[in-house]
């Protein structure tokens, strides 16, 4: 059992008694930061095969590769059970749909090939990357040239924010880059092409804040680049429709039903930046992230400055239903 963390950019990597038998690897964001990353040997899912990492290998004609042509889902799983596995499947099937990507397996396949991946990394605790690319074609973007997509599923342990952060909440800044419109490339799709949430990553990093609020063509609140974003005002809850430009997020669904046992009114509704200067409380829903607190945007201090009691509340409610609901891997 490792029990010490290590640190890199504000994400800790590698949480205490994540894995079931062998020691921790290190989580995917560690790999190119860390000097000396220890070596690992995870075992990956490629297109009906498992694989060790070192032989996990996609062509370079894949259009995943060469036009971020693909769809993929982070799925998160507690207590050697997946997380709301259902919901993202679900949403993994619905980016196909829209982009025309046929899946070549169906849900109950996926399941046990999801389920037994992270079987063989001997994992309770931890992450998926679950991805579906176009596949091998030529290099032109037309994919009628490809013929079989790739599926490619990654178990692994988790970057999360710092104890610290999570406790402390996080200092988010408006980025200039907006959301794509729904008319260019709508962000219900959860595609490979995240360049868009990557620019605004990077203006985040520039500014040395921990994430970025982008807003979309209207000026309105969309989301961050990897979360929905939630205020609170007056004892109410505030989020912005899909509309405005927000993921369907899981999480974001867990937090509804969060509120509806707390009997917390909550709305979707289109947010200003200034309703969230002016909010009493703000948080964060991601796979990534769960429900993380904010206490800070654009230099504006969020409330009194530290995660407020519904926040609170939230996040407690929301680590009881992570450890105790969800597919079991090892049943
Ligand atoms: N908005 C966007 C744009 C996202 O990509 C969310 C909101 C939250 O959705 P879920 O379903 O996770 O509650 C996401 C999540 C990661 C990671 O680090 C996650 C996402 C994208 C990129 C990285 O796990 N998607």
């Amino acid at each position: 059992m490792l029990t010490k963390t290590s640190t890199v950019g504000g994400a800790v990597i590698d949480k205490p008694e994540t894995r079931a038998k062998a020691p921790l690897k290190p989580a995917v964001d560690n790999q190119s930061k860390t000097a000396s990353a220890p070596a690992r040997d995870l075992t990956i899912y490629l297109d009906g095969k498992f694989v060790p990492e070192a032989d996990a290998k996609v062509s370079v004609f894949d259009h995943g590769l060469l036009y971020g042509d693909g769809i993929f889902e982070g799925i998160r799983f507690y207590n050697g059970r997946v997380f709301r596995l259902e919901e993202h499947l679900e949403r993994l099937w619905d980016s196909a749909r829209s982009i025309c990507l046929e899946i070549p397996m169906g849900r109950g396949e996926m399941t046990e090939a999801l389920l037994e991946t992270i079987r063989r990394n001997d994992l309770r605790e931890g992450y998926i990357r679950l991805i579906v690319t176009r596949g091998v074609g030529n290099l032109g973007l037309n994919p009628v040239q490809c013929k079989r997509p790739s599926v490619i599923i990654i178990a692994t342990t988790i970057a999360l924010y710092s104890k610290e952060v999570c406790e402390k909440g996080l200092t988010v800044v408006t980025c200039a880059t907006r959301r794509t419109g729904a008319a260019a490339l709508n962000p219900a799709v959860k595609s490979l092409n995240y360049l868009n949430n990557v620019m605004a990553r990077i203006e985040a990093n520039l500014a040395g804040a921990d994430e970025a609020l982008m807003l979309n063509e209207a000026g309105n609140v969309a989301e961050c680049t990897a979360d929905n974003v939630f205020i609170i005002k007056h004892g109410r809850i505030f989020t912005p429709p899909i509309a405005a430009g927000a993921l369907r997020g899981i999480t974001r669904s867990v937090a509804f039903d969060i509120a509806a046992e707390l009997g917390i009114k909550i709305t979707e509704t289109d947010i200003t930046r200034h309703d969230v200067f002016v909010a009493d409380e703000c948080f964060l829903t991601g796979t990534a992230a769960e429900v993380i607190p904010v206490v800070k945007a654009d230099g504006r201090t969020i409330g009194s400055g530290k995660p407020g009691s519904i926040t609170t509340r939230m996040i407690a409610r929301f680590r009881e239903m992570t450890r105790a609901t969800g597919t079991p891997i090892f049943e």
